[in-house]
């Protein structure tokens, strides 16, 4: 076995990743064990400043209600997230971030980070629940809070650890084991809680960036389903795992569209000119009651998009100039004012990319697009694993103390695994909390789990003979590598080992084909499925012969190795539910309609973590009473 050493970590409280929920997490947490004493430990695969989703920063809060002004209630959002996810929402968790979202978007302006104001001084919303932001800088800003916090309570931040896998101690989750990306190091974490904030998951399906493009993707490349398999592999239960998330982007380099939908008002358009949203407005009935609610769920949005394509009807078009010119006609008879809002506008248009989406603005200088003269091209993307925005994969988690929700074992977001929790894009059920959601449902999932350590805690029990059987499965393939890489003239042509990339292409392949990906037109069939599940197991069978040159390919091999978890849980969630529910996302063309009959709940799954099965189940859907 490589010869690593082996760090023993000690601490209360475990926090796994780093992005928005994570940092929420440690902010919070921070603030109440420093009070009682406690340890918090956060451990990020990345450097904390620029790490997740928002590494290169966003244009938008995406959630915020407006409660204190009155503009809106928790009620209100209940109402949006149920009819945007076609029925299937845990309404108590929706309703736990709803209330407490606000509080942090007023601490992130506290913090530093720039929200637009008008000249009244209100917040300048992009739509109904967004705010616009000057965001370049919006995860340093977040980031440097949460190590204040955890400074401030004599904390520890890991940097450049990947962590792969729970320790458990029968059904409670004692700690985690990891990696040094950079040094010959393997880290064993005992806590006597832990929150999987790893983020979602892409490059499980193949992106519609192959070759000379491959790592371009909406969703961070880097966040490749480590809280799905870690939560999976504690025996936790999951649920959701069939709400996979496509959004349509600007093309090719997945410049986001909501700034363009809801605040230049801009439509999109087939290659002939119809607007789709409205030439085919009578398909929404075959979705109702959810198709004629307002906004259109975002996966029905997509599904009017694809019909045009599917006829031929393609490229879709963003309306960039039409919408510029739209909003600057009000000062058309003032040429001198028409121009300055025209230069304004124009700048705002680049601002919301090179916030956000860096590559979007590279290419459009480079395709020379200006888009106050030229629409743009848009596509639907391939499929992400992204609870935290519309779609909603994730664990099944405890809801709030106070409400008189079904779904509760006694501490908020608490999974099925006892001293595990989940936030972000690791709890499901619970979309539409973006970046600010997230990091308030970190806030409350911080301060439930140290409420744990108090009142629960115990010291870890951790089977320090079990470390090491997962030590040497986890550095396995350097060994592979070191013996057999000299066999060859070709390192990459080898019968003892297969690469990262190779094995990545393979998952890839099966998922596009099999589940639903962008060659077969995001539709798949119980058939598909189930071929598509003869297909991984075969593959899950060489996930042993992954072989790694150096600590990047070793990070890389246990990044596939967490996609292949979440491909699974998702083939056979899919398989599982006998109905079409999303379309825009997938489509099961041997059950093409919606059947609220018998569909209307969610698909729960759980892997046994002594035997290796998978099961399946269905679980009622609550609703908050009176809403
Ligand atoms: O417009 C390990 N999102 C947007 N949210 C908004 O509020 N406004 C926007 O404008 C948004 N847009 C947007 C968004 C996302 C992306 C990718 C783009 C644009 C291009 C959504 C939010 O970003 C998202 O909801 C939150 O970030 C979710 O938070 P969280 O904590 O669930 O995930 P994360 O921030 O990605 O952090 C993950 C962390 O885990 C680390 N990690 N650490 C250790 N070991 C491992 N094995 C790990 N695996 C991952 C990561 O390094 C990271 O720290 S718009 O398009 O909608
Ligand atoms: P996006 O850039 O697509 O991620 O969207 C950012 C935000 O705007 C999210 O809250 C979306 O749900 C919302 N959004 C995007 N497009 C539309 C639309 N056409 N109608 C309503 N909401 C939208």
């Amino acid at each position: 076995m490589a010869n690593w050493e082996t760090v023993v970590v000690n601490t209360d409280l475990l926090i796994c990743g780093g992005g928005f929920s994570a940092c929420g997490a440690a902010t919070e947490a921070a603030y109440w064990a420093k009070k009682k004493g406690l340890k918090v430990t956060l451990v990020d695969k990345a450097a904390l400043d620029r790490s997740g989703a928002v590494a290169m920063g966003l244009s938008a809060i995406n959630q915020y209600v407006g409660i204190k002004d009155g503009e809106n209630t928790a009620e209100d959002y209940i109402r949006y997230v149920r009819s945007d996810l076609m029925g299937i929402s845990r309404e108590d968790l929706v309703y736990n971030i709803a209330r407490h979202v606000d509080s942090t978007v007023h601490l992130f302006e506290k913090w530093g980070l720039k929200i637009w104001k008008d000249e009244a001084g209100k917040y300048v919303h992009e739509g109904r629940w967004q705010l616009m932001i000057n965001g370049e800088s919006y995860k340093v800003i977040i980031a440097e809070a949460a190590k204040n916090a955890i400074a401030a309570a004599g904390g520890e931040i890991i940097e450049r650890v990947f962590i792969v896998d729970p320790l458990m101690d029968g059904n409670k989750c004692v700690g985690a084991v990891g990696f040094s990306t950079r040094e010959n190091k393997f880290y064993v974490f005992k806590a006597k809680a832990v929150i999987a904030g790893m983020g979602g998951a892409v490059h499980v399906f193949r992106p519609r960036s192959v070759g000379e493009g491959f790592g371009r993707s909406w969703y961070p490349p880097f966040n490749s389903g480590s809280s799905a398999y870690f939560t999976i592999k504690a025996g936790a239960e999951m649920t959701c795992q069939e709400v996979r998330f496509i959004p349509v982007r600007f093309k090719d380099a997945y410049g986001p569209v909501g700034a363009w939908f809801l605040l230049f008002k801009s439509r999109a358009i087939s290659a002939t000119g119809g607007d789709y949203m409205v030439v085919r407005k009578a398909e929404l009935e075959n979705w109702k009651p959810y198709g004629l609610v307002k906004p259109i769920p975002a996966n029905l949005r997509n599904y009017l998009g694809m019909l045009d394509t599917e006829q031929g009807l393609g490229p879709l078009y963003m309306e960039t100039d039409e919408a510029i010119k739209n909003i600057a006609a009000q000062f058309k008879d003032d040429p001198k004012a028409f121009k300055k809002k025209m230069k304004e506008l124009e700048s705002e248009a680049w601002e919301d990319f090179l916030d956000m989406t860096i590559s979007q603005a590279i290419l459009w200088a480079a395709q020379n697009v200006k888009p106050e003269e030229k629409h743009s091209e848009i596509a639907a993307c391939e499929p992400y694993f992204i609870g935290s925005h519309s779609g909603a994969s994730g664990a099944w988690v405890s809801g709030p103390e106070d409400l008189p929700t079904p779904y509760k074992w006694g501490y908020a977001n608490m999974t099925t695994a006892e001293a595990l929790f989940a936030v972000g894009d690791g709890s499901g059920a619970s979309s539409h909390k973006f970046s600010s959601g997230s990091h308030a449902e970190g806030r409350i999932a911080g301060k439930a789990a140290i409420k744990y350590i108090v009142e629960k805690g115990k010291e870890p029990k951790v089977d320090m003979a079990e470390v090491e059987k997962l030590k040497a499965k986890i550095l396995l393939p350097l060994d592979l590598w070191d013996k057999h890489s000299k066999e060859t003239t070709d390192v990459e042509i080898n019968t003892n080992y297969l690469l990262p990339r190779q094995f990545l292409h393979r998952l890839q392949k099966i998922m596009d084909e099999y589940a639903g990906g962008v060659i077969s037109g995001f539709k798949t069939s119980k058939s598909l499925c189930e071929r598509g599940l003869e297909l991984m197991a075969l593959l899950k069978q060489d996930a042993e012969k992954m072989g790694a040159r150096n600590h990047h390919e070793l990070m890389r091999v246990w990044e596939n190795n967490q996609r292949v978890y979440q491909a699974e849980a998702h083939i056979r969630s899919i398989l599982f539910r006998e109905e079409t529910r999303w379309p825009g996302y997938y489509f099961r063309a041997d059950k093409p309609k919606m059947d609220d009959a018998n569909w209307k709940c969610f698909v729960n799954c759980q892997w046994d973590r002594k035997t290796g099965e998978w099961k399946m189940m269905k679980k009622d859907i609550w609703t908050m009473p009176g809403v």
